[in-house]
């Protein structure tokens, strides 16, 4: 009899290319679909370029335009055309700028169940609202997907989140996910997956799990899944695609590596306090505090379930006059639904903004709030400063929340809020746009790619010395985020096509002179807490650092896509022994890695001035560590 297998163990055994699925060995995925973003996008099709095959080997791309759609000058409109073109020429779907946000409109048009995806966002996960598989990766691990090699992971420990019960009162999906994050932590999640599973499952639809898979992310975790069921029938039917539906569940003898139960009927209003997702507080607990700025939106809570949830509780109302209401829906068949049932009219006359459907407020570009501002946000993260205001508070509530908190200019306790309106359904008929996709020619040689003077051709790196000599530039703390490492924003994310204008921005909320500083000493070493370069996908955080001469990382522990990046672009990823020595070591420090004696998995000395040693060691397999000392994944990609 075949062993029983849990959905993520039959998902990866369908598609395994290389390796064993043993916890922590590393195995090899063939791709069925990828997404990018345009703000990631640009790097990963010039990537594409470089790896030089004539069309994309997937069974589908998706390129979207959802960040940098704020058209300040030439930047972001010139990589704009860049990506359209380049996705004509390759055989790639296009989405043009105001279509929607990537993830939103990869579930409603493109997702499928039992299908692998990689996206070139951490919030990739969002399609396991659907039952695919679907991982953030950096732009170059996308790349050599769309080229049809196979995607390179350890492969996850999986844990059984069990759902029992059902959302009762105000509680929504977003308190189910802040209430896991509260539980297991930023951290808690590496390394694995959480597959949903339970008899709470068929009560939430599929909206409600992609908010849910959509904030998996938070947890570190190489993705988050649903089953594909009755619920997953009806959502794809309602997207105008049944033939897309396929059942998937685990074997009902499927055994986890872990297991947590949740309890949806015990579950009330949450939010996430400032600055980490994971810092779980209740809103009755809240109550009284003022709230300047409400915003309902991102790749979270921008589905029509939300946004009619939101509708519902403004209707004839008018929100407090002192808060900001930024609505961003989650794309245009959100809108068009929404103004097809007149809800658009409710959310205007109640005072809302409505915005572009686009990231926008999510990742600073544009809707920042004012000095000290507090935030009711329905995204996913609330690093320090990512809302564009350094000393913003920002509370990530569900948009039942957020709009109560609108009403009032503050937040209040659940229980005066009166009776909670009845969970929205999609409608029967959900108006299609998919006519708004641009679908690649058949034949893309003829295609011109049309690059503005934003796009900077790639660098390659030169291979690591045998010894590596530097000082530690920068010591940092536990959980830096890449936005730590590399700010977002309007103005910077306008340089994503150009490492050398984006590297000037380095770690400079962290420390306005670190650029001056490791320019001054000619590169140099970042020592690291844990969860290191958690949060986005974003290879820049790589790419940048690298660009200005950082060369290793020392660290206590990892992010998992970070990790991936600062291998694909030659940066060691050195894991302190003995994590005391974390305290012993001071920035500043010169020290030699005896680079030629690294090994996977195995500890060296590295030498500190003075005479001390502090010994490192890596997670690294034989390839990888090829790919550092040879200067980066391009260097070594021979593909035909
Ligand atoms: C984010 O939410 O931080 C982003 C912006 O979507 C990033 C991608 C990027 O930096 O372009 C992500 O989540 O990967
Ligand atoms: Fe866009 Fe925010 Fe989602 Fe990132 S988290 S994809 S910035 S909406």
């Amino acid at each position: 009899m075949a062993k029983a297998r849990n959905l993520v163990q039959k998902i990866i055994a369908q598609h395994l290319v290389s390796g064993k699925m043993t916890p922590g060995a590393e195995i090899g995925l063939r791709i069925d679909q990828t997404l990018t973003q345009d703000a990631t996008g640009t790097m990963a099709y010039l990537q594409f370029e470089a790896i030089g095959i004539p069309r994309v080997r997937t069974e589908l791309s998706v390129s979207y335009v959802d960040h940098n759609t704020l058209q300040t000058g030439f930047r972001n409109p010139d990589d704009h055309r860049y990506l359209r073109t380049i996705a004509a020429k390759y055989g790639i779907v296009f989405s043009p700028p105001g279509t929607g946000i990537c993830h939103q409109l990869h579930l409603e048009n493109f997702a499928k169940p039992g299908k692998t995806l990689i996206g070139s966002d951490s919030h990739t996960p969002t399609a396991g609202g659907v039952g695919s598989l679907a991982m953030g990766a950096g732009g170059l691990s996308v790349a050599l997907a769309m080229a049809g090699e196979p995607y390179m992971l350890p492969m996850p420990k999986v844990v059984r989140v069990r759902l029992v019960g059902q959302l009762v009162g105000w509680a929504s999906a977003k308190d189910v996910i802040l209430h896991l994050l509260g539980l297991l932590s930023v951290k808690g999640g590496v390394g694995k997956v959480m597959e949903f599973s339970g008899p709470g499952v068929a009560t939430l639809t599929v909206p409600e799990r992609a908010t849910i898979t959509n904030m998996g992310a938070e947890l570190g975790a190489t993705t988050s899944i649903f089953p594909s069921d009755a619920q997953t029938k009806k959502f794809l039917a309602r997207m105008g695609r049944p033939e897309d539906f396929v059942a998937l569940c685990a074997d009902p003898r499927a055994t986890y590596d872990e297991e947590v139960e949740i309890d949806l009927s015990a579950l009330a209003p949450l939010a996430a306090a400032p600055h980490m997702p994971d810092r779980m507080v209740r809103i009755k607990d809240l109550d009284g505090m003022r709230v300047d700025q409400a915003a309902i939106g991102s790749c979270t809570n921008s589905s029509y379930t939300d946004l009619k949830a939101t509708a519902e509780i403004l209707r004839g109302k008018r929100i407090d006059p002192a808060c900001d209401l930024l609505i961003a829906p989650g794309s245009k068949q959100v809108l068009k639904l929404l103004t097809a049932e007149g809800l658009l009219d409710v959310l205007l006359d109640a005072g809302a903004r409505i915005l572009e459907c686009a990231c926008g407020p999510c990742i600073g570009i544009g809707g920042s709030p004012v000095s000290k501002g507090v935030c009711a946000r329905t995204f996913n993260r609330n690093f320090e400063g990512r809302s564009g205001t350094q000393d913003a508070q920002v509370y990530l509530v569900s948009p039942q929340t957020a709009a109560n908190a609108a009403l009032a200019g503050k937040f209040t306790d659940p229980a005066t809020w009166g009776s909670a309106p009845v969970k929205a359904e999609l409608p029967r008929r959900v108006p299609g746009i998919r006519q708004l996709f641009v679908f690649p020619p058949e034949e893309g040689r003829d295609v011109e790619i049309l690059r503005g003077p934003n796009i900077v051709a790639l660098e390659r790196f030169s291979a690591l010395p045998a010894s590596l000599e530097g000082k530690i530039a920068l010591k940092v703390g536990d959980n830096i985020t890449t936005d730590h490492i590399m700010p977002a924003g309007a103005a910077i994310m306008a340089l994503r096509s150009n490492i050398p204008a984006i590297s000037r921005h380095v770690f400079e909320k962290v420390d306005p002179d670190f650029v001056s500083r490791i320019e001054a000493l000619g590169g140099g070493f970042i020592l690291g807490g844990e969860n290191y370069g958690q949060g986005s996908s974003r290879e820049h955080a790589a790419l940048a650092p690298r660009h200005l001469g950082v060369k290793a990382v020392i660290v206590k522990s990892l992010a998992r896509i970070h990790r991936a990046n600062l291998v694909n672009f030659g940066i060691l990823p050195l894991l302190l022994v003995n994590k005391d020595d974390y305290d012993t070591l001071a920035q500043g420090a010169s020290l030699t890695i005896p680079v030629a004696d690294i090994r996977p998995g195995k500890a060296v000395d590295i030498a500190v001035e003075g005479g001390a040693k502090v010994a490192v060691t890596n997670d690294l397999t034989t390839k990888e560590l090829e790919i550092i000392q040879s200067g980066g994944l391009l260097n070594t990609v021979r593909l035909s």
